[in-house]
């Protein structure tokens, strides 16, 4: 299974005092470096694909081969491409004594999967919701009800919006990419900016097969680039990037759009033995034929809604080595 170009369903300006919440045509990633009362990651995008229909749902596993996430910019020659990885400590304070300063000009543009607060999901949390339930005034951090996270082996996510002052540091599943530009240059606007998600990581993986079982991938473009001026913000000529939503004004060739292989995978030890071989065949063959499970595994291995010879042709097939590609 494959979707290629596949724009953007919803997308959604993260920041606190954005007036038009999920209809912006534009919408600005920077940071607020310790600054009280507002995250250090300020201004995140969300971006959301439905997936249901496009791609098998409720799969016990995906086989992930791609994913790339393509956003365009919408300002010219205002911030720098970096694409490389800066270290959190690069955005300590220079008086701190663990700062090191940033090597390379601008901040990575980076990707990140999504985690919630406040009673929310992605199943709740749509393009127009409320940034939290909170009025605006005064500023508060920690409160944004969808947020760039990292999560662990389980699942559990942990909000990287406050990371400079909570000091730690975050890997992205994936850093924005310019076709043709070296670091320390600035895109002009219109720009494709192409996020490659790292899939040896399991963690990744993970996020992204939730996604596609429930139908709901969503992702947090985000940077670092303090506001203006230097670390902290402040006065200046603005350095952050922004990019077009599917609101823009250009038209819809500027939207996000996703691209992804992946093979929606059965469980195929079937009785769950820990060994995938000729018992799980008999087993099968016993379902097929009406026979208990008491294992309850779905025997629908391909996913056409009929358990029937078909899936057991696509066992034979799996236990052979072969392709487990319905
Ligand atoms: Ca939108
Ligand atoms: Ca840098
Ligand atoms: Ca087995
Ligand atoms: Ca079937």
């Amino acid at each position: 299974m494959s979707l290629q170009n596949a724009q953007v369903v919803f997308d959604r300006w993260m920041y606190g005092f954005n007036s038009t919440p999920g209809v912006e045509a534009t919408a600005s990633s920077f940071g607020a470096i310790n600054q009280a009362g507002f995250d250090d990651r300020d201004a995140q995008v969300l971006l959301g694909w439905n997936t249901s229909g496009l791609i098998t749902g409720g799969a016990p596993h995906y086989d992930i081969r791609s994913m790339r996430v393509t956003i365009y910019t919408s300002v010219s020659d205002r911030f720098f491409y970096d694409p490389t990885p800066d270290s959190v400590v690069s955005l300590y304070d220079t008086a701190d004594p663990a700062y090191v300063a940033d090597a390379d000009p601008g901040r990575p543009v980076e990707l990140y999967g999504v985690g919630y607060r406040n009673g929310m999901s992605a199943s709740t949390f749509g393009e127009t919701t409320a940034f939290a339930p909170l009025p605006p005034f005064p500023p508060q951090e920690g409160v944004r009800s969808a947020f760039a996270a990292v999560f662990d082996a389980a699942g559990n996510a942990t909000d990287i919006s406050r990371q400079v002052r909570q000091r730690f540091e975050s890997t992205p599943m994936a850093i924005g990419r310019i076709a043709g530009m070296v670091g320390g240059e600035r895109p002009a606007a219109g720009t494709a900016m192409t996020f490659d998600v790292d899939l040896s990581d399991a963690v990744t993986r993970d996020y992204i097969a939730r996604g596609l079982r429930d139908g709901k991938v969503r992702f947090m473009v985000t940077t670092l680039e303090p506001a203006s001026g230097g670390p902290g913000g402040g006065t200046g000529t603005p350095s952050y990037p922004a990019f077009y939503m599917r609101e823009n004004l250009i038209g819809p060739a500027y939207a996000a759009t996703l691209d992804i292989e992946v093979t929606a995978m059965a469980e195929y030890d079937m009785n769950q033995d820990g060994n995938m071989d000729q018992d799980d065949l008999s087993y099968l063959v016993n379902v097929v034929g009406g026979g208990d499970n008491p294992t309850g595994l779905d025997p629908d291995l391909n996913f056409d809604g009929n358990i029937d010879q078909d899936d057991y042709a696509l066992l034979v097939n799996v236990l052979a080595g072969g392709s487990s590609c319905p």
